[in-house]
């Protein structure tokens, strides 16, 4: 019989940071406004939340580093609008931010969430801000709390995995 591990959707006691950037901010607030509205819906703490304002999406995978790094808070959700009609720059803003969370998610302890919307216009972005494609706000938020969950399970596995015993022949292997 396999085991299986999946994550739990409490976060009852959970401590998130949010990174969420000012560019695009008509957007970005909506999305800022879905992650709370699940995080509280799923018990989390309003005081144990603790949100942080960027510039921009290029600004918000170096801040993730930084706040997964403290060791205080139990998951980072990051949270952007880039919107392709604004700037010629937007192939090397939505690339370089999405890669910075990928690579930030990768080498951190704690989940890193990419809630940034791309869009080719502002009428998708509000699409996807909580209109007709859903709040991709809450929807980064709610993976938030299930991947946290399943990290926790995954340290527990460890942790019982140190509790075995070695046996005598491994502890003295000279002998
Ligand atoms: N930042 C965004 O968050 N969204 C955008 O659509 C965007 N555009 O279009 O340029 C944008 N640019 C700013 C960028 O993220 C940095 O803040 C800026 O380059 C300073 O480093």
């Amino acid at each position: 019989m396999a085991w299986v591990h999946e994550g739990q959707l409490d976060g009852e006691g959970l401590r998130p940071a949010i990174v969420v950037s000012r560019f695009n901010g008509f957007i970005t607030q909506r999305l800022l406004d879905g992650a709370l509205d699940c995080l509280e819906r799923h018990r989390v703490q309003t005081d144990d939340i603790n949100i942080f304002w960027v510039p921009g999406a290029w600004e918000i995978a170096p801040m993730a580093v930084r706040l997964a790094d403290t060791g205080e808070f139990d998951c980072v959700i990051c949270l952007g609008a880039v919107i392709r009609g604004e700037t010629p720059h937007f192939e090397y803003v939505s690339a370089e931010s999405a890669k910075g969370v990928a690579q930030a998610a990768i080498f951190s302890d704690v989940p890193v969430i990419y809630g940034i919307i791309t869009a080719d216009t502002l009428e998708q972005a509000v699409d996807r801000a909580g209109t007709k494609a859903g709040n991709r706000g809450f929807d980064a938020a709610m993976t938030a709390i299930e991947m946290t969950s399943l990290y926790e399970a995954v340290e527990d596995f460890e942790d019982e995995g140190t509790e075995i015993e070695p046996c005598e022949e491994c502890e003295h292997p000279e002998e």
